[in-house]
């Protein structure tokens, strides 16, 4: 039966019971080559002649079950799976790129991506700039001869700020450039750049997607061409995959994304709407505030503003650190997108790489905090958050 409804998508799409002995969980094809039955079959599948599995580095029964479902959930044509966020994005970025040309970024981007573009620069002289996009007359004054990929984070990591990504879209096919968009804060549930008119959506699985804090793995999405030639090319040679242990927790685990989506939403803004009223609290950065400058944007494409909230104590580092010393029941971690609440310092850990001046540029003090809601009620989140912010 073809199905339309994404809640319906998430359980159903690239796995079929009965091609496997009615076994309602998928298998897990843990193997790394495959038995050809001749000598000319094994030629005629790396030829391209025959369709079959050759090697897993090439492609495996589980992880193709994967990017089945994910192409389904971004609405695209192709799905493909990565041993982790940054080996989608490396394949992606080193794919569509050669030396000389430029990528134009978004305000700001996870501090290993920041770095990937450094590398690019000082090795490949791929250079980049990162810009707000908050303008079309900006927007194409930025784009130069050269830029041959547009890369966007939205909501940016960790400052929330967002790209109107229809906007961006509608540039960029007037220049022939491809857009990007690392879809991680928001997941294919609340946003899907693909039906915005963007080329290329990528994730880090390890997050959302994932939702259990047990796996490392990036997924990316788009047109059947562009996708086959990062999968031969990028994906195959520099050899990022994905495991097929990995991709059957992540097929798992994305069964639930919307109604753990659903509950990550709700505690947000309701833990969003508390922290604004506390007297300890300088801003308050969430997509689902009314008083967020680009609350509108938000509500234009995003289902639900997402389990991230980002906020400025009032103070400095220490005491920011005393107060994360202080939690009880949320864990001092990086990463996002799992059951428990986890709060980061983004200055001294994802963004710690990042040089103060851009750092500041781009919004991160080092005041600000990062906390990934969980799916815990609610109210004994609070109660840690104000228990800890009562003692400063
Ligand atoms: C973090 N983030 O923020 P892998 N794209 C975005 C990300 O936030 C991340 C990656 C890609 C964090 C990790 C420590 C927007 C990662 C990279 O870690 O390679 O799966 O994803 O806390």
């Amino acid at each position: 039966m073809d199905t339309k409804r994404f809640e319906t998508d998430v359980i159903h799409k690239g796995y079929n019971a009965e091609q496997h002995n009615g076994s309602l969980a998928p298998p897990i094809f843990q193997t790394s080559t495959f038995v050809f039955d001749s000598a000319e079959t094994g030629a005629a599948r790396f030829a391209g002649e025959q369709e079959g599995y050759i090697y897993s580095r090439l492609s495996n029964p589980t992880v193709a079950m994967l990017e089945e479902r994910i192409a389904a959930m971004e609405k695209g044509e192709k799905g493909l799976a990565f041993g982790s966020g940054m080996a989608a994005v490396s394949a992606i970025l080193l794919g569509l790129t050669r030396t000389g040309d430029h990528i134009l970024c978004s305000e700001g981007v996870y501090g290993c991506t920041f770095g990937l573009l450094q590398l690019m620069e000082e090795k490949y002289h791929i250079t980049h700039n990162f810009h707000s996009m908050n303008d079309e007359e900006s927007i194409r004054s930025a784009i130069t001869d050269h830029t041959t990929v547009i890369y966007i984070e939205s909501p940016i990591n960790p400052t929330m700020k967002l790209v109107d990504l229809s906007m961006v879209a509608r540039i960029a096919k007037e220049f022939n450039i491809p857009v990007v968009v690392d879809n991680t804060f928001s997941s294919p549930y609340l946003q899907r750049p693909l039906d915005l008119g963007c080329d290329i959506v990528l994730h880090s699985a390890t997050k959302y997607l994932c939702g259990h804090g047990d796996v490392i793995g990036g997924l990316a999405v788009g047109k059947q061409e562009l996708m086959s030639h990062l999968a031969m090319t990028t994906q195959k040679d520099i050899g990022g995959v994905m495991s097929p242990f990995d991709a059957w927790l992540l097929l798992r685990g994305i069964k639930t994304l919307p109604v753990r989506m659903d509950r990550h939403c709700e505690n947000a803004k309701k833990l969003a709407d508390l922290l604004k009223k506390h007297p300890s609290i300088n801003r308050v950065l969430y997509p689902g505030d009314p008083d967020f400058p680009q609350y509108e944007l938000a509500n234009k494409q995003m289902l639900n503003a997402g389990g991230l909230i980002s906020f400025e104590i009032k103070g400095d580092k220490a005491i920011a650190q005393k107060f994360m010393n202080h939690l009880e029941l949320i864990k001092i971690a990086v990463s996002l997108g799992d059951a428990e609440t986890l709060i980061q310092h983004p200055a001294t850990m994802t963004h710690a790489v990042v040089p103060e001046e851009n750092r500041i540029q781009m919004g991160i003090s080092d005041q600000l905090l990062r906390l990934s809601v969980g799916l815990e009620a609610w109210e004994d989140i609070w109660d840690d958050i104000k228990q800890s912010l009562d003692s400063l």
